[in-house]
């Protein structure tokens, strides 16, 4: 078989038709209000949190910065229990923050925290937990709300690929004090770059956003060391325009997840991840396991010989936070600490998921696994 000719790539992302971005643009370029709580920026923080179905939303210039504020919004300190098993970004927004970051492992069936392990971590310094819906499948929600009021600590959700996604019909960040959110290039629903913080009462509001603009509460009054994460007019127009189509777009992906379950489902040593009950999912990823006993070839020589044929498939999340050198000294980074982590980092092949994925194209990669 030869190589595709187009490459394909993981991800790529969902764009609104020109022409309509463009009456945005013009709207900008008449105004000249390009940023700071401009008039886009104000409609897009009701139109989403009504999407979303939350309360109070604050949008960011991105999510690396929301997830960074949102430790300052709950004054963290001392020790955040967390996972190993994301980007990078998760644990980078403790250590920002002089936060020490704790890893506990991860479970099995959909990879995320194991609330048994956070239990077990729990020490006199531990302020928070901050796990991660990852792949935007929802983490053990109430166990580790339990967990969380019985030890009296924090709880923020790192929800970054977790856009659109409920819980019997709820929002998945109505859960926790503080969820994140990431509109990235490469997300569900993408502003170019962006993210969110969703909280869930007025004053913690008021907080995020003066933070997230060098902690002014007006011309002349600074309340707390902030920074500057706003997003811009563009980016709130896209946000905007992209909400028209996002409902679209999550139907095309259910559609390209339905069409690799169906076809890797009798492939032996090759693991997808199905719908969770009650849950109405986005699709952001589309990870299978690759258990090299069973099939025959490893992980990376699957990924090694896709690339071959231009597809590009990636290992999120390999290697493991906890592996990074800045994090590896941890005690709590040990591999004998984090053994499903470490299996799964090692085993996990995210293959390409997007809307205009075509069906011939992901019955070749399907023919390719098989
Ligand atoms: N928390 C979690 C759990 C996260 O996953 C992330 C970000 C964050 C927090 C932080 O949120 P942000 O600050 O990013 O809003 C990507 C993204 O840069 C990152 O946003 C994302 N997670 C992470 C999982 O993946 P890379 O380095 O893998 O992306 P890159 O540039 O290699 O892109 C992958 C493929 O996508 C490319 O091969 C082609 C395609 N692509 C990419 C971009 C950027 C496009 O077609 N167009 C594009 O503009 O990190």
């Amino acid at each position: 078989m030869d190589p595709l000719e187009k490459p394909i790539y993981v991800t790529r992302p969902a764009l609104p038709p020109l022409e309509e971005f463009i009456v945005y643009l013009e709207k900008i370029w008449e105004s000249r209000i390009l940023t700071n709580n401009g008039p886009f920026h104000e409609q897009f923080e009701r139109d989403l949190a009504d999407y979303l179905g939350v309360k109070y939303l604050s949008v960011f210039t991105n999510g690396n910065l929301a997830l960074m504020t949102a430790l300052q919004v709950l004054r963290i300190t001392g020790e955040v229990i967390t996972t190993p098993f994301s980007f990078v970004a998760t644990t980078h927004a403790l250590w920002w923050n002089n936060i020490r970051p704790v890893f506990a492992d991860i479970e099995p069936d959909y990879f995320s925290l194991d609330p048994d392990k956070v239990e077990a971590a729990i020490t006199p310094q531990t302020t928070a937990i901050m796990p991660v819906h990852v792949y935007g499948n929802p983490c053990r929600v109430e166990q580790l709300k339990n967990i969380s009021d019985k030890y009296g600590l924090r709880l923020i959700y790192d929800a970054a690929h977790a856009f659109g996604v409920k819980i019997n019909d709820n929002s998945i960040l109505n859960y926790g004090d503080l969820s994140v959110l990431s509109f990235h290039a490469t997300k569900v629903y993408n502003t170019f770059e962006g993210g969110a913080i969703i909280c869930h009462d007025e004053v913690t509001k008021n907080r995020i956003d003066n933070l997230r603009n060098f902690g002014f509460v007006d011309e002349t009054t600074v309340v707390i060391p902030g920074i500057n994460a706003k997003m811009n007019e563009l980016q709130a127009a896209m946000g905007l325009l992209q909400l028209k189509y996002v409902d679209k777009v999550i139907e095309k992906r259910k559609k390209v997840a339905a069409q690799y379950r169906e076809t890797l489902k009798d492939i032996v040593g090759i693991k997808c991840l199905y719908d969770m009950d009650g849950v109405n999912h986005s699709y952001s990823y589309f990870p299978v396991l690759i258990d090299k006993d069973k099939y025959g070839k490893s992980r990376d020589e699957v990924y090694e010989q896709l690339k071959y044929y231009n597809i590009f498939t990636r290992r999120y999340f390999y290697p493991l936070i906890s592996q990074f050198p800045t994090y590896k000294g941890l005690s709590s980074a040990r591999p004998d600490n984090l053994v499903v982590a470490e299996r799964v980092a090692n085993q996990v092949l995210c293959l390409p998921m997007f809307p205009d994925l075509e069906n011939d194209v992901i019955a070749r990669i399907c023919g390719l696994l098989k």
